[in-house]
């Protein structure tokens, strides 16, 4: 297998807009960012994941670009991000944007163009049918954030297609001027020095022609099959490869929300000239209640079957991408461990050493690195999500579901979880703002922040510090092939690694029961690299505390 630095690096997420605001307007921005650069190179990460600072309307929070060549206003100017990228590579750590080319703004000069007239040169760089009638779309598709996928435009008496909010209409890639034009802006960034870009549900981007009806799940009819994983899909990926990605030496993670094993291997197969690697979702779309919403845990063996399919299904043909939460998620403390202060910490510190002992590159969101929880909400006031705001006009106010059935799945999933400021330090707003935040911080922060933490070796925070330097000293970490242990427990989650002589086993409890384990040949007397209680491990068998982990090197 090839070694390259995406496979050997620790990315770190920044959702810019809650990151670290430096001009006291609430809102986070890339001057803010680039003043915490030192920060992030002390935790040791090498790659920084910026989601989206080009010019939007946020709409949907930058996932709804009306400029990709200019930075969104509330975060700056092209200067601070050309400072930002320079003081970066200066300290080592590679700059990977984030490329949101399935749809844009409705405010994008090409959608503006486009809803003119029928006859417009724009007109086919996005998805225009004829409604059944003036009042009835063309197909039942529904949208991920509510309603129909489709939304009518009097100008032209047609309806234009949005997989996400109105103001995202989708752009229609078997058109060849916009993939020159995507193109053409894609280089325009790598020539600025850039190292890669995360790829936003780039597995959308190729529609079938025909659009029939989807089957109806709940309100409307599953958009899935005819614009997920499309006809063309690999085509126009290799052709974004062949005339952008070669030429650069940059990473690439597409995400491929639904993919499995199988077709993750189409799109970041070492031989495919596609992508570097995917994000799957399976660990974080397999607990839904109603759609997405749930207020239930994934059962441990459910969680280890999925990452340990993915783990032996790509060895040796694809890469992983290992992640608990993101800027689209729950805050993976409070989701697959404990926020219970009894066990928050230890709890944070197993999860991490579960991930990041996996076969793969790993990604931390910001403030996971400091076991950072779920926002206490108390009302609908409370969440800025455009997602969790039509979720609760759909499925409560439709009278669908009781706002006490709903409210915990809300309040359990919510994106808005993940949004809340970045913690700093015990001072107002966490140390995030000296203005009024744009969404409230975590009450929690005067117990959970960096400046705590970074003075602190026994933290989160220099858990993960060890577990990234960890990556650097053992290859076997990063190359060495995974093997699950233990499958029928409830309760650990237990692997080996083995690299040419050298092994390694992970043990980690995801329960806060006393257990028991025996420690297997050949890893008896072996050598502790890290574990978040700090017991001997010498013995045959040991008591395991709640959340307990550790990882025995030979
Ligand atoms: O997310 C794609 C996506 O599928 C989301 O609907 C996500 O899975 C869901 O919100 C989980 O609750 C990408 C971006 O990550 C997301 O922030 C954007 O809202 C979306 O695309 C549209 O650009
Ligand atoms: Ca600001």
């Amino acid at each position: 297998m090839n070694k390259t630095w995406w496979k050997e690096s620790v990315i770190y997420q920044i959702y810019p807009r809650s990151f670290m605001d430096s001009n006291a307007d609430g809102i986070g921005d890339i001057k803010g960012i680039t003043g915490k650069l030192d920060y992030l190179k002390y935790l040791g990460i090498d790659v920084i994941w910026l989601s989206p600072v080009y010019q939007s309307p946020n709409d949907d929070n930058g996932y709804d670009i009306s400029d990709y060549q200019a930075i969104m206003t509330e975060f700056g100017t092209m200067e601070d991000f050309d400072e930002m990228l320079k003081v970066a590579h200066a300290r080592g750590i590679r700059i990977v944007m984030d490329l949101v080319v399935n749809h844009t703004s409705d405010e994008h000069k090409w959608f503006m163009e486009s809803r003119k007239s029928k006859e417009n040169k724009y007109r086919d760089y996005y998805i225009w049918r004829e409604g059944k009638s003036s009042s009835t779309p063309p197909n039942n598709w529904g949208a991920c954030f509510g309603g129909s996928a489709w939304e009518y435009d009097k100008q032209t008496d047609m309806y234009y297609l949005h997989l996400f909010s109105k103001k995202q209409p989708d752009l229609n890639w078997d058109c060849p001027d916009v993939r020159k034009e995507v193109f053409d802006m894609m280089t325009w960034w790598c020539e600025k020095g850039i190292d890669g870009f995360r790829m936003d549900v780039i597995s959308m981007i190729s529609k079938t022609k025909e659009m029939p009806d989807g089957e109806v799940h709940d309100l409307y009819g599953d958009f899935n099959p005819y614009c997920v994983h499309g006809p063309n899909v690999h085509k126009y990926l290799q052709e974004m490869n062949e005339k952008v990605l070669s030429k650069y030496d940059i990473m690439t993670v597409g995400e491929t929300s639904g993919v499995t094993p199988k077709q993750a291997r189409l799109y970041a197969g070492e031989d495919r000239n596609e992508l570097n690697m995917v994000f799957q979702f399976e660990h974080v779309e397999s607990d839904g209640k109603y759609g997405k919403w749930t207020d239930r845990k994934l059962p441990l063996k459910t969680l280890k079957e999925i990452m340990s399919r993915w783990q032996t299904e790509l060895y040796g043909q694809a890469w992983n991408s290992l992640f608990w939460d993101n800027h689209d998620q729950p805050r993976a403390v409070s989701r697959f461990g404990s926020d219970h202060p009894t066990y928050r910490e230890s709890s944070a510190k197993m999860l991490a050493t579960c991930l990041h002992m996996m076969q793969g590159t790993p990604y931390i969101y910001q403030g996971e690195e400091l076991g950072m929880t779920n926002y206490p909400f108390q009302s609908m006031q409370d969440f800025k999500d455009i997602e969790s705001i039509h979720a609760y006009e759909e499925w409560c106010k439709s009278g669908r579901l009781s706002h006490d059935t709903f409210w915990p799945c809300l309040t359990f999933k919510s994106r808005d979880n993940a949004r809340t400021p970045m913690q700093w330090d015990d001072t107002e707003h966490a140390g995030f703002t000296s203005g009024t935040p744009w969404i409230a911080v975590n009450p929690n922060y005067t117990q959970i922040n960096a400046k705590l933490q970074t003075h602190d070796p026994d933290s989160v925070f220099h858990y993960y510090k060890k577990l990234i330097a960890l990556r650097k000293q053992y290859p076997v970490i990063v190359y060495g092939k995974y093997e699950l242990l233990c499958p029928e427990s409830d309760d650990l989650f237990v692997y080996t690694r083995t690299l040419e002589d050298t092994k390694m086993l992970v043990v980690c409890s995801f329960t806060e029961k006393n257990t028991t384990f025996e420690i297997p040949e050949p890893f008896t007397n072996a050598q502790c690299l890290i574990s978040n209680m700090n017991h001997s491990y010498q013995n045959k068998t040991i008591q395991l505390q709640p959340y307990e982990a550790f990882v025995l090197f030979i």
